[in-house]
């Protein structure tokens, strides 16, 4: 399973390469741009199960996205994504509830790079 993801996102950056871009948006994702420090938009709402974000680096250092739930807990996070790329993040399955987003590098989050994910 991993190894094929694995594969299909080599293949999927090999092609997006000729273009001369990163991955691009899969159909049905949310799309949430990265700058220092915040995410847009910060808010975001999507049905329970499986949720794809297309996260796109716009600032200058590097970020990642965490999704933590009411208790503290984190639930699933993105890869650590380099400034001017993009990345495809994939939670196989959320439950219902409201949950925090953030950016877990030192002091992005305490400087404003967090958000709201509601799962209905
Ligand atoms: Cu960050």
């Amino acid at each position: 399973m991993k190894k094929t993801l694995a594969v299909a996102l080599v293949a999927i950056a090999l092609v997006a390469a000729c273009g001369g871009g990163g991955p691009s948006q899969p159909s049905g994702s949310t799309k949430v741009t990265m700058t220092e420090f915040k995410f847009d938009p910060s808010t975001i709402s999507a049905p329970s199960g499986k949720v794809v974000f297309f996260l796109v680096n716009g600032g200058s250092v590097a970020h990642d996205l965490v999704i933590r739930d009411s208790s503290g807990n984190r639930k699933a996070g993105s890869e650590l994504i380099s400034a001017g790329d993009s990345s495809v993040f994939t939670v196989d399955s959320i439950a219902a509830g409201t949950y925090t987003i953030f950016c877990d590098q030192a002091g992005h989050e305490s400087s404003g790079m967090k958000g709201t994910l509601t799962i209905t």
